[in-house]
C-alpha cells in the first residue's frame, strides 16, 4: 500500500477512521500525520523540556541511554497497543490485594486502583496533590502491567489537542480491536446534577450535561468491558453505600461530550498550560482548561470524579495531563521542578471524614495514601527522572 502516494494515503486513512468501526484491511502508518498537527509554539516548549531533561541526566540511575519514552496512543504501532490492551484484560483477571473489607465491591486488579482513587478523590483533586498524586498513580499502574503482566512498552498518553475537532478519528477512540473503542450507545439522557460525598458542604454538586451515548460501549477490546466500583457521584446518594464500595456489576459506558473537547481540548489551551506562568497559574490552567474537560468528553463511568479509573482510558487521559505538567516542569527544571500550588483538600473545602487533613495549603512534604501501604511524600512524585521514575514524553 506504501506506493501509494503519501498524501494519497493520508486522505484514505483519514475517512476509514472517520466512519468505520473496525479498522478495515488497509491500516494506516503510524506516521502518517492524522489530526491537527503540533503548532511550532507548543513545540518549543516541548523541544526545551526535552533539552532540558536530557540534559539533567547522569551516567548512573537514569541515564539518556535507560530513559523510558511515553507515547502517543497514535504513534506507537499495532504490536504495542494490543499488548497493552492484553495487559489491561489481564490485570482485571487477576485478584484484587486490597484487603476487601474496605470495600466489598473491589473484585480485580484493577479495581485495587480504582478502590484508592475513589478513597482519596477529595484529597487529590482540585488541591496541592493533583499532579503528584496522580503521577505516581500513573507510575503504579504502568509497572503493574509491566511486572505483573508483561507488557512490554510504556504507559501511552491520549493525543487530546491533536483530535479535538473530533476525537473518534483519534486511534484511542477509533472503535477498532486496537482502541478502546468509541462512544457508549445513544440513550436518551438530559442535565443531571451529580452530588459529591464527603464534603462537610451538604449536598455540593456538579452539573453533567448529557452527551451523544449514555450506554454501553458496542466497539473495541472494551466493548461490554465489566466494572464493579461506583458510580459515586449521583443526583442521589444513597447514605448505606456513599462511595459506591459496594459490588455493582455493570457494562462500561461513555457518553461522548463534543462541546467539551472542540474548542476547549485544543492546542491553544495546551500551549496555554505549558506556558504558565508561575505554579499557580499552571495548577488553575490544568484544571480549569483541560482536567474536567477531558474527563467530560469521555463521559458517564470516566467523568464521575470518585470512581473515573474504571475506564481504562483513564491512564491515557491522565498521562497527557502529566505531559503538560512535565512540559511546564521542563522549563526550568531547579525552579519548578518541587513547585507546589493548592489546599490540601478539594478547594480546600472541610471533609466530613478525615479530620485530620484541614483546609490549609499543601506542602511538599505532606504524605500522600497511595494505596496498599505506600505513603510517599508529595515531593517524591513530582521529579520524573528521580525515585525509581525516568521517563520523557515524546
Ligand atoms: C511509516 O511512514 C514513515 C514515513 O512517513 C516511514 O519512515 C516508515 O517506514 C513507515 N512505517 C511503516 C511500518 O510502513
Ligand atoms: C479511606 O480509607 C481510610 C482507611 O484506609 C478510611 O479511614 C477513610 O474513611 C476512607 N475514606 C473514604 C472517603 O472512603
Ligand atoms: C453486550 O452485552 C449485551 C447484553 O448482555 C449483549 O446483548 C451484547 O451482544 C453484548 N455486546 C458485545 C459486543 O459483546
Ligand atoms: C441532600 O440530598 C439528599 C438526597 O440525596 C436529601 O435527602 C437531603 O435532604 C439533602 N440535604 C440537604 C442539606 O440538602
Ligand atoms: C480554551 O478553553 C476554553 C474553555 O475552557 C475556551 O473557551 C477557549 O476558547 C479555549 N481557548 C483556545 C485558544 O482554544
Ligand atoms: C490555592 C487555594 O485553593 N487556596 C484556598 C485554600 O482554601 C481556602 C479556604 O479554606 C481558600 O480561601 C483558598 O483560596
Ligand atoms: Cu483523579
Amino acid at each position: 500500500m506504501h506506493i501509494l502516494g503519501h498524501s494519497i494515503l493520508l486522505g484514505v486513512c483519514v475517512a476509514l477512521l472517520g466512519k468505520s468501526a473496525h479498522a478495515g484491511p488497509l491500516r494506516c502508518n503510524s506516521s502518517d500525520n492524522v489530526g491537527i498537527p503540533m503548532p511550532s509554539e507548543f513545540k518549543k516548549y516541548q523541544d526545551t523540556y526535552q533539552k532540558n531533561i536530557r540534559a539533567s541526566l547522569g551516567t548512573r540511575g537514569c541515564t539518556n541511554k535507560n530513559i523510558a519514552v511515553r507515547k502517543s496512543w497514535d504513534e506507537i504501532d499495532d504490536a504495542t497497543r494490543l499488548d497493552y490492551i492484553r495487559a489491561v484484560h489481564c490485570l482485571a483477571a487477576k485478584p484484587p490485594k486490597t484487603d476487601k473489607s474496605l470495600a466489598p465491591g473491589i473484585v480485580n486488579r484493577l479495581d485495587d486502583f480504582t478502590y484508592i482513587h475513589i478513597n482519596q478523590t477529595n484529597i487529590i483533586h482540585q488541591s496541592g496533590y493533583l499532579l503528584p498524586w496522580h503521577r505516581l498513580f500513573l507510575w503504579q499502574i504502568e509497572t503493574a502491567l509491566r511486572d505483573e503482566c508483561g507488557y512490554k512498552g510504556r504507559l501511552p498518553y491520549w493525543d487530546v489537542p491533536r483530535f479535538s475537532d473530533d476525537q473518534t478519528k483519534s486511534r484511542v477512540f477509533d472503535g477498532s480491536m486496537t482502541s478502546f473503542g468509541g462512544n457508549g450507545a445513544y440513550v436518551p439522557h438530559g442535565l443531571e446534577h451529580i452530588i459529591l460525598p464527603g464534603l462537610v458542604i451538604a449536598n455540593f454538586s456538579l452539573p453533567r450535561a448529557p452527551g451523544s451515548g449514555g450506554g454501553c460501549v458496542t466497539s473495541g477490546p472494551f466493548a461490554n468491558f465489566s466494572i464493579s466500583l461506583g458510580p459515586v457521584a449521583k443526583p442521589v446518594i444513597d447514605p448505606t453505600d456513599k462511595y459506591g464500595y459496594r459490588a455493582n456489576p455493570r457494562c462500561l459506558g461513555r457518553d461522548f461530550n463534543v462541546a467539551a473537547s472542540k474548542g476547549v481540548l485544543t492546542w491553544g489551551n495546551a500551549t496555554t498550560i505549558v506556558a504558565s506562568e508561575d505554579i499557580k497559574a499552571l495548577r488553575n490552567n490544568v484544571e480549569n482548561l483541560w482536567h474536567l474537560n477531558s474527563h467530560t468528553f469521555v463521559g458517564l463511568e470516566a467523568a464521575d470524579p470518585f470512581s473515573t479509573p474504571n475506564d481504562p482510558v483513564f491512564y491515557l487521559l491522565h498521562a497527557q495531563i502529566d505531559r503538560l505538567w512535565a512540559i511546564w516542569q521542563g522549563q526550568d527544571l531547579e525552579s519548578r521542578t518541587f513547585a507546589i500550588d493548592g489546599n490540601r483538600t478539594f478547594l480546600g473545602l472541610a471533609l466530613d471524614y478525615a479530620p485530620d487533613v484541614p483546609p490549609s495549603l499543601a506542602t511538599i512534604e505532606d504524605p500522600m495514601d497511595m494505596g496498599l501501604g505506600w505513603f510517599p511524600k508529595a515531593k517524591e512524585g513530582m521529579p520524573m527522572t528521580e525515585g525509581g521514575r525516568c521517563y520523557i514524553y515524546e
